[in-house]
């Protein structure tokens, strides 16, 4: 894209499914986008920056039930903690709303239904997966089986394991139930589909047009080469926005997900009483999409082809991460390579600028990002805190210690501010290809052009010589300062907002625009003390153990026990001598076992289902008796008898043995 825009620009970030706590992949895309929005605001483009939760679809519905509590109680749950660690992290949405707000429900429905007016949806009987244990259809997350493309592993709707293609309803192979595991058949059931192959030549024009990064623009021309079929934009769900007129069905999350963009500007503009309309109807608003590369197709295939359905404007950019691995792993939570940013970051009381600048700076924006504590730890101890930090510290420490502060204004030297202007246009151009590495590696050059500069100035020797030669060399390195505070301050928006203080400028940081790094420091140095701190091994060893203990809980590495532990278990031959069921329970039986000991033991045992008591009479039964007592249904239970798989299946010896007979 070409800066300056002077154009209404609607920035956004793909919106987070509110179905589990943030990570730092997740980060991968914000962090950069907020700092892309601060960028064009410190160049006077006129921007808004809207994202919100994600709450339909069914990952959210599959986790609420394995939760036991119902989608809305668990998207409100991860609403707020997504909200709080946008806060936490100095992400700063102008508006972040939710899917599930009337905003979004009215605008999804009047699109869908505009799509429907005007021929672009259909509606045609699809084979569907369908469980015939739970009698129910199962959409999306709910089924797995094999991709019809690639044969991995796949869930409903895309192959995540695999190729990473979308699956319409009915391709899976082989479809298994998510929720019990049988074997699903396909049933027929009406669905609408949204006519994307009548957007073929559309796109193909579209997608030569659109800016971003080419990791999104080259994939979705390949798909569309490819050749594209319709999209199921239907869900037999009850948790989402009703579709047009089918009340028992739900717009597809897709569908409802992207228009949350639209709607989350719109409650924007109702807030602060400004036009939605200039970014979302007139085609000068410029919309700028960051996302994952794991959701190009639904932002640059299936997204403008509704827009452009519904005639809406379209989005001019989009923008597309690497994902994250962690420790050089692919990031994995089944396989435990995640990094929580609250739980295992924020909490631990690490600064979210540090956070901030890894992410930054560790690579191009569309390279894979790898995070790991020991280079989190080297690049604040050498860059922040070594270089960065060092550089204001002793420029602002020995300014203050030898000069008053009207000494240190004045004309700054042409060397000094060629070379921030060089950063400054440097920074410009990187922006407009999205490159924050780049950007911070030249604010960072800034920053070794300082050093070098105080260094072999010497100030300390000039001062006994030449005041008014020494007073100069300040009022340079003082400027380089003022300049890499303003430029990094979208990075770090809390340590240059400290650093500024610092300076005594008194203007607001937030509304300083990049002209101010060449007009001369007027300010007034105020208490000076380092900005950075380093972070000791022991801190990053401390993080290292909870990551790897993660990794082998994952990898079922800590429930090995050692044989002492075994031999702790006392486990032995008992025969049942009596057994009756518990009053108000189906599934429990009081049994008394004779393991050998004066009295028989009593026992309590789950089994009430899949046993009649008197069929239990004289039967040997496998006991662990050093269990904690406990209480069931009011009986005490004094140990457990040991059965195997969901039936269960009671464990017996191979030939009768006395009762207490040990087992090892
Ligand atoms: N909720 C999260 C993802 O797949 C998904 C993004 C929606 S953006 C409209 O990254
Ligand atoms: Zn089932």
């Amino acid at each position: 894209m070409k800066l300056p825009l002077k154009r209404p620009i609607l920035v956004t970030s793909g919106l987070p499914y509110a179905n589990g706590f943030a990570h730092i992949g997740h980060l991968r895309t914000y962090i950069p986008a907020d700092c892309f929005v601060r960028y064009l605001r410190k160049l006077g483009e006129e921007v808004v920056f809207v994202c919100g939760s994600d709450v339909h679809g069914t990952p959210i519905v599959v986790k609420a039930e394995e939760e036991g509590i119902s989608p809305k109680e668990l998207v409100n749950k991860y609403h707020e903690h997504f909200k709080d660690i946008f806060r936490r992290m100095n992400v700063e949405f102008d508006n972040y709303g939710r899917t599930d707000s009337e905003y979004n429900v009215r605008r999804t429905q009047e699109i869908v239904s505009k799509l429907i007016e005007r021929g672009f949806v259909y509606s045609k009987e699809i084979d569907l997966a369908y469980c015939p244990v739970c009698n129910r259809f199962l959409p999306d997350r709910y089924v797995e089986g094999e991709c019809p493309y690639c044969g991995a592993l796949a869930r409903g709707d895309e192959c995540d394991q695999g190729c990473g293609k979308h699956l319409e309803p009915g391709e899976i192979r082989n479809p298994r139930c998510k929720i019990c595991g049988s074997n699903a058949e396909f049933r027929k059931q009406e669905h609408y589909f949204l006519k994307l192959t009548e957007f073929t030549s559309f796109l193909k024009e579209y997608l030569e047009g659109l800016d971003g990064t080419e990791n999104a623009i080259n994939y979705a021309k390949e798909w569309v080469e490819s050749g594209l079929k319709d999209w199921c934009i239907s869900r037999n769900l009850e948790w989402g926005v009703k579709f047009p007129g089918r009340d028992e069905l739900v717009v597809y999350v897709w569908v409802d997900a992207p228009i949350g963009y639209i709607s989350s500007t719109e409650e924007w503009s109702v807030k602060n009483n400004k036009s939605w309309e200039r970014f979302w109807l007139d085609k000068k608003g410029f919309i700028i999409h960051f996302i994952g590369t794991d959701i190009v197709y639904h932002h640059c295939i299936l997204w403008p082809a509704m827009l452009k359905g519904a005639d809406y404007n379209l989005p001019s950019a989009v923008v597309a991460s690497g994902m994250v691995k962690i420790e050089d792993k692919t990031f994995s939570k089944t396989r435990g390579y995640v990094v929580w940013v609250k739980d295992d970051y924020l909490d631990r009381g690490f600064h979210p600028d540090l956070l901030r600048y890894y992410l930054l700076s560790y690579t191009s924006h569309t390279k894979d990002l790898n995070f790991s504590w020991r280079i989190f730890q080297q690049k604040v101890n050498s860059e922040l805190v070594g270089a960065l930090g060092n550089f204001i510290y002793r420029v602002l420490l020995f300014a203050k210690k030898n000069f008053k502060n009207e000494e240190l204004k004045g004309e700054i030297s042409e060397e000094v501010l060629q070379e921030i202007k060089k950063t400054r246009d440097s920074i410009v151009q990187n922006l407009q290809i999205f490159e924050f590495k780049r950007i911070v590696d030249e604010i960072m050059a800034l920053v070794d052009f300082g050093n070098t500069y105080f260094q072999k100035s010497e100030p300390w020797k000039v001062i006994k010589e030449d005041r008014e030669r020494c007073r100069s060399i300040l009022r340079d390195a003082i400027q380089i300062v003022k300049a890499i505070c303003i430029f990094m301050h979208p990075v770090m928006p809390e340590a240059m907002r400290e650093v500024w203080r610092q300076l005594g400028e008194r203007s607001n940081l937030n509304s300083v625009s990049f002209e101010d790094a060449i007009r001369p420091f007027d300010g007034r140095i105020g208490d000076v003390r380092p900005i950075f701190k380093k972070i000791e091994d022991e801190e990053i060893e401390k993080m290292e153990d909870i990551l790897r203990k993660r990794i082998e809980r994952a990898e079922g590495g800590d429930n090995l026990i050692t044989i002492e532990e075994f031999k702790k278990m006392d486990i032995r031959v008992g025969t049942i001598v009596q057994a009756e069921k518990i009053e108000g329970s189906k599934k429990l039986l009081k049994l008394l076992i004779d393991i050998g000991e004066e009295r028989p033991r009593q026992i309590v045992a789950g089994i009430a289902k899949t046993h009649k008591p008197e069929e239990l009479i004289g039967k040997q039964v496998v006991v662990l008796t050093n269990l904690k007592p406990a209480k069931l249904m009011g009986v005490t239970s004094e140990g457990m008898i040991l059965a195997a798989g969901d039936e269960p299946v009671l464990l017996t010896v191979e030939r009768r043995v006395n009762n207490g007979s040990k087992v090892s």
